[in-house]
């Protein structure tokens, strides 16, 4: 008490204190030394005010009065002037620009721009998905400023309300704000989130360009990371949710207001704005996936464990590693290689010490494992890729003219001697250019598959791993220090001192490099620009169309975009691409890691944020490298962040070359843990890939918020650390040192464990604490209503592909579940999933009184695709007494091993177990039946047992 009086008088004002008006406050001065002087200069009002919050700005737009009016409108084209409010603080006001309204579906687009000026192109789909629900547009257009709402048709509800005023719209400036209708906003990236809900108790801003930049979680960081992600959701007060994407590529930041609302600022590009009217959260996103374009189907195969580490010093050191994985029967599908495979960093090399890798690879393969490769997209200049490159065609990013280029650089290669190749220094040690990836002539992805396929004679990689694409670029206008120690990218030991690009930061040339207003990803830091780890802004892309000002956020979608084919056209076969910076629609050719994290628990927890997010944003093809990239792990951090990374999709441990090995196999409490939870894993299987498989086909998330299923519960929008395997799993794992124990909220409803505590038995929903012991699996649990298909495990998914398949059944309190499952042979390209060859089976459980049955119906038949039988059915809460001797599959009689099927009417598990119970290949409808009778004991009798039994 006493502590809290004194931080109010040591810093004054608690946010909750702060006027309306000073809960809306838009910055002006977002750079460092701001004063009244230099606020005034800009045309802003110096204001002080002493507030707990840092953040808090003192030089203030005079945002109520900036803004545009309406002077003509035709139809959904509305005309708008600059009115005669305070000018821009940054670059000239653009005098006249348009606002134009469309329906695409129930999806709402506002596009606020002008002819000519750059769109992403990312050739969305736009596939317009039905809502429950509508949105309408509202345009005030003879207030001044004018203003806009868009409101929810069911309620009323203002989802998007402009009238908060300071739209801008100049070159290189813009700037749109709004209210919000609640606090409860999720999403925009790639940024670490401590919280999944945003933090409206403070200001924040938040940078987005991508950066080659390893997550801080330690402490609070506004940091711009590897990708760009201007999507958010709202979770509304009544528990609808509507979504919001800005289609902008170019540099860009989003504060959010305490009052509450958000601030969105972009430095190029239009506002060209998506409104997904949900009315759930589940909603917002399919009609996101189907809008930006669905993910892309991974192979059934990355869906196993994967380990890698950066800096093994030979592959003997990695094949050692590997074998003690296979000794230990861990379950591990793929090996990934770093660079050090590579002959000095270079693409399409092998280098001393991995001569062996083909033969290697080989030999994975005929263990049934598979192999992903790293790319980097920078081409050293001197060797024989480069030169396939020039003599075909593929483009290369370039200076604008030749009185900008380096010659000093250029003129030691004969490939860019006297040429307009923009010239940079990344992991190779000479210097390299950068395919152009938007180039439209197809020539620059015609290259690339053409090397995959030239590579892929002589190694049989089945995946590929693309980094350093934002782009990253060593050293960029840094001055050799001419000290020996390690400044920036200089004396490092594994890399000569080739000199760095150095961008124009005076003169015309700097018109991009000095835009006027450089967003958070540059305010982050001292001495930072745009062009800091990168290339110059004045670079031309595209086919020399477009500056890299416009296109640096496209970089690694473009790339994306032409490995997925380039790695389908070398192997013929499905493969998965992994992608380090992202842009959305993606998630159509690549999945995403969430790169450099550290070895500490607090970015254990940011991770189990992080693949909620890239779930929302269309990547469910995501996570976090396990144990931690950067510095020594320990043991438990190890264990507990194996268990975790079991549950997302994209499942790899992986380190960074500076630290001690951190294999599961390094501590035999990790090894067993980590044995335990893949088992738990690839025994679940076949339903992550059924809800990888639905979300291809219809678009819905993978791993999803806990509020997504429970939207009305005031406890789940704040919910971080635990999260949803689909509708039917939910996930508390362990992030906390030290813990042997969770505390789990169940939101209300059925719920049974499907761990090691109470396996199969109902829990209380509510908030509990469930024992998590490191020999124990992390708690999980299945919701009453849902059918989880499984197989029984192997240490391959080829292997578990063979087992027979059950069924996990959770009943809810009307006495049904009901489940899916897709099935196909895991490998074969899908570009168009409707096309694949696979099964889609359908099942219905009914526990009546006088009968149990399950209905299985195949409601898609492929034609080609082997299936194991189902051999097992564990039916949770099941309340009647089952007579297994009257056993029938669709009328005929069937014996049930009974050595292996069991009952208990106090725990209410059925399980039921017979060899070739049910073959699946038989009817398109296939009705299994038993009978039961109504149960004679006292029901009083085991809801006390399970109660006695959480205590
Ligand atoms: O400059 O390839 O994020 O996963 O191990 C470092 C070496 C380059 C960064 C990636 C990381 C990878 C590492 N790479």
């Amino acid at each position: 008490m006493k502590l809290w009086v004194l931080t109010i008088i040591l810093f004054g004002i608690a946010l909750g204190d702060l006027s309306d008006a000073d809960k809306k406050r838009f910055d002006c001065h977002p750079e460092k030394d701001a004063s009244q002087q230099n606020c005034e200069a800009r045309g802003c009002v110096w204001s002080e005010l002493q507030s707990s919050d840092s953040f808090l700005p003192w030089c203030i737009q005079k945002a109520d009065k900036i803004g545009y009016k309406v002077t003509a409108q035709n139809g959904n084209n509305y005309t708008l002037m600059k009115n005669d409010g305070p000018k821009s603080p940054w670059d000239t006001d653009i005098q006249q620009i348009q606002m134009v309204v469309k329906s695409i579906g129930k999806v709402l687009n506002v596009k606020i721009g002008k002819d000519g000026r750059y769109d992403p192109p990312v050739d969305l789909p736009k596939i317009a998905v039905d809502s429950t629900d509508s949105l309408t547009l509202q345009v005030n257009d003879k207030s001044d400023p004018f203003s806009f709402v868009v409101q929810r048709q069911s309620n009323g509800r203002r989802l998007f309300d402009t009238s908060i005023g300071g739209l801008i719209f100049t070159d290189r400036f813009i700037q749109i704000a709004t209210y919000l209708p609640s606090k409860f906003m999720y999403g925009w990236g790639e940024n670490i989130h401590k919280q999944i809900n945003h933090d409206f108790t403070r200001y924040l801003r938040w940078g987005m360009l991508a950066r080659d930049e390893p997550p801080d979680s330690g402490s609070l960081d506004t940091k711009n990371l590897y990708g760009v992600q201007p999507f958010y959701m709202v979770l509304e007060p009544e528990g609808n949710a509507h979504g919001v994407l800005i289609l902008n590529s170019n540099a860009q930041d989003v504060t959010t207001l305490p009052a509450p609302g958000l601030i969105y600022r972009t430095i190029g590009g239009n506002l060209d704005m998506y409104f997904f009217p949900g009315p759930t959260p589940e909603d917002v996103i399919t009609q996101y996936y189907n809008f930006i374009g669905k993910p892309f189907l991974p192979p059934y195969w990355a869906l196993g464990y994967q380990l890698c580490r950066y800096g093994y010093k030979s592959l003997a050191e990695a094949e050692s590693v590997i074998q003690t994985m296979r000794n230990a029967g861990i379950p591990l599908d793929v090996a990934v290689f770093d660079i050090d495979y590579m002959m000095r960093y270079k693409d399409f090399t092998i280098g001393s010490g991995w001569e062996n890798l083909p033969a290697y690879v080989n030999q994975l393969h005929d263990w049934g494992m598979r192999v992903i490769l790293i790319w980097d997209p920078a081409i050293q200049v001197d060797y024989d890729t480069f030169q396939r490159g020039i003599s075909s065609g593929a483009r290369f990013i370039e200076w604008e003219k030749s009185s900008q280029v380096q010659n000093a650089l250029n003129d030691l290669y004969p490939l860019t001697k006297g040429k307009l190749t923009m010239l940079g220094v990344v992991w190779p040690d000479r210097h390299v250019a950068f395919p152009d990836f938007l180039d439209t002539s197809g020539q620059t992805a015609k290259w690339w598959s053409a090397e995959f396929q030239q590579f892929y004679q002589q190694v049989r990689f089945d995946g590929s791993w693309i980094d350093m694409n934002e782009p990253s670029v060593f050293g960029t206008n840094e001055q050799d220090p001419c000290v020996i120690v390690f400044f920036g990218y200089y004396h490092n030991s594994d890399h000569p001192n080739a000199p760095p690009l150095f961008c124009p930061t005076s003169g015309d040339d700097s018109y991009w490099e000095n835009a006027p207003y450089l967003t958070q990803a540059v305010y982050q830091y001292d001495g930072s620009a745009l062009y800091t780890k990168t290339l110059c802004m004045l670079a031309r892309t595209a086919n020399r169309t477009q500056p890299f000002y416009n296109t640096k956020n496209l970089y690694g979608w473009s790339e994306a975009k032409a490995t997925k084919a380039a790695l389908q056209g070398a192997t013929k076969q499905r493969g998965a691409v992994i992608t380090r910076s992202t842009f959305p629609s993606i998630g159509k050719y690549a999945g995403h890691w969430l790169g450099d994290n550290t070895a500490r628990w607090e970015d254990l927890q940011t991770s189990v944020i992080g693949a909620q997010e890239f779930n929302m944003f269309g990547i469910p093809y995501v996570g976090s490298d396990v144990c931690g990239f950067i510095g020594a792990t320990t043991e438990e951090l190890c264990l507990r962040w194996q268990q975790m990374g079991s549950f997302h999709s994209f499942f790899r441990n992986h380190n960074d070359n500076g630290s001690p090995a951190q294999q599961p196999t390094v501590w035999p409490t990790v090894a067993a843990a980590t044995k335990k939870a893949n088992l738990f894993r690839y025994r679940h299987l076949p339903y992550l890939y059924s809800l990888h498989f639905a979300a291809s086909l219809r678009g819905s998330p993978v791993i999803r918020p806990v509020f997504f299923s429970f939207p009305n519960d005031e406890l789940t929008p704040t919910l971080s650390y635990q999260f949803m395997w689909g509708p039917a799993v939910l996930v508390a794992p362990v992030v906390t040192q030290g813990s042997t124990s969770v505390s789990v909220y169940l939101p209300g409803g059925i719920w049974y464990s499907i761990f090691d505590y109470l396996e199969y038995q109902s829990v209380a929903p509510g908030k509990n604490d469930y024992p998590a012991p490191t020999t124990s699996n992390i708690p999980t649990f299945i919701r009453g209503g849902y059918i989880v298909p499984r197989q029984n495990p192997n240490v391959t998914t080829v292997d578990s592909r063979k087992n027979p398949f059950g069924l996990l059944v959770a009943l809810d309190g009307t006495h049904t579940a009901n489940g899916e499952m897709f099935w196909d042979d895991g490998i074969t390209i899908a570009d168009d999933i409707t096309t694949l060859d696979y099964h889609r089976f359908q099942f219905k459980f009914f526990d009546a009184p006088t009968s149990g049955s399950l209905t299985i119906e195949r409601t898609n038949k492929a034609n080609n695709v082997p299936l194991p039988t189902l051999d097992e059915i564990i039916v949770c809460g099941y309340s009647n007494t089952p007579d297994l001797t009257a056993f029938t599959i669709n009328g005929k009689q069937v014996n049930v091993n009974m050595q292996t099927s069991s009952y208990s009417p106090f725990t209410q598990i059925l399980t039921i177990k017979t060899n070739n119970l049910i073959d699946l290949t038989t009817a398109e409808t296939i009705l299994v039946k038993w009978n039961a009778k109504a149960p004679t004991n006292n029901h009083e009798n085991h809801v006390r047992y399970r109660f006695n039994d959480l205590i």
